[in-house]
Parts: structure tokens; sequence; C-alpha cells
């Protein structure tokens, strides 16, 4: 089903249902020559989600900022090639949600494990606003709060299950949004993780 949750911003429940267990071992792969990592903010603290990137363009933070850049910062090689899985369902949800011919050069991949949360924050860092960014919600549930144009905007509360994709453009761009705490689970694919892919136009 097709939910239009605001203006630019697309719900795709379960999209990616039948893609999840490939999408996992995709993910595998990934992070086995990019290893999952809980960076540092440039004030000094410790991300609980851990993340790791493929594509052409990864994003990273650290004391000097955030930031996108070509190399892993641990191998200082450049990150894996997105795999042909992750790219495909990347452009047919965008395209589902009226954003043609989307093209990522950027991946980034969280992991969340119980306890684990994200704080409100926009997604600012990329070149082209006009491009929207594609996200994957796959194992545990997590409750995503969609703010407004303002940090002190009181936050809609959604509830991402495993297999869901939404598509954030347009206004919604813009938008400040995170991720409530992790409650405690077990999924059939995860154990007791959640992981969150988003596609983006970065460079
Ligand atoms: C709304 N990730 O990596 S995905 C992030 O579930 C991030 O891991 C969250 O926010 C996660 O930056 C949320 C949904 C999402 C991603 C980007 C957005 C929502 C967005 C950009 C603008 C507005
Ligand atoms: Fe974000």
């Amino acid at each position: 089903t097709i939910e239009h949750i605001a203006d630019g911003a697309t719900w795709l429940r379960a999209y990616a249902e039948d893609d999840a267990a490939a999408l996992i071992e995709a993910i595998a792969q990934v992070t086995a020559q990019a290893p999952f990592r809980q960076m540092q903010t440039p004030g000094g603290y410790t991300m609980s989600v851990a993340m790791s990137n493929c594509g052409e363009l990864g994003w990273v933070t650290d004391r000097r900022g955030y930031r996108y850049q070509r190399e892993d910062p641990l191998s200082q090689q450049p990150w894996p090639e997105m795999p042909a899985i992750f790219l495909a369902l990347a452009e047919r949800a965008a395209a589902a949600a009226g954003f043609h011919n989307f093209l990522p050069d950027a991946c980034l991949i969280n992991r969340y494990t119980p306890g684990a949360r994200m704080s409100l924050h926009q997604d600012k860092n990329e070149r082209d606003m006009s491009q929207p960014i594609v996200s994957v919600s796959l194992g545990l549930p997590a409750t995503f709060l969609f703010g407004g144009a303002g940090r002190a905007d009181k936050p809609l509360r959604m509830r991402l299950e495993s297999g869901d994709v939404v598509v954030w453009g347009g206004p919604a761009r813009l938008r400040f949004h995170g991720v409530d705490t992790l409650a405690q689970g077990a999924h059939a694919l995860t154990g007791d993780c959640r992981y969150n892919i988003t596609f983006r136009k970065a460079g």
C-alpha cells in the first residue's frame, strides 16, 4: 500500500518484504569489508547506532564534523560497491513515489540494537536537496519520529516495520527526524537488531 504521510513523504508499507532476506545477506557482505562502527560526533559523543556505508560516497562523523567521503576511515580504502539489489530497490521505490531516474551514489547502513536511538536531526550534507532519500527498514520495529521544519516542532510518531520503505523528498526532505530508543525483541531475520538503509544522492 502507498500512503502519503506529508507533502513529499511516501510510505510504501512492506515494499521490500520479498527482498528482505537477500538485503540482509547483502548487508553482511558489505560489512564484512567495511565493518559496523560507532562513530564520534563533533561534540565528542559516541553514537549508539553502529554504521557502515557502500557506494561511491559514505557518510561519516568524527571530531572534525559530519561529511561524505570516498574512503572508509577505518581501512582508508574505497567503500564497498553498492550491491545490485540495493540499487534496484532504491530506483524502483523512488519511482513509485514519483521520483524517476533516482541514482544514489551513497548508501548509509544503520544498525540499532536495543537501547540505541537517533536524536532529532536534519540531513543536510547532500549537495542536491531536490533528490529524495529512500529509507528501508529491516528487522525489529522502531518508532520513527517525524518532526517539522524546526527542531521544536512536535514530532509525529510512526512505527516502521521490517520491509517498510519510505521516500522522503520535496518539502519533507529537510524536516527534522529521529528514532526513539529501540525496544528489546527478536526478529526471525535479524535477531535482536534493526537495520535501516538509506539511499542518497550525496555528490
Ligand atoms: C526524513 N536514519 O540515517 S530513516 C539517517 O531509521 C536517519 O536509521 C533513520 O535519519 C533510521 O539520517 C531514519 C528515515 C529518514 C531518513 C532520512 C530523512 C527520514 C528522513 C531525511 C529527511 C526527512
Ligand atoms: Fe536522517
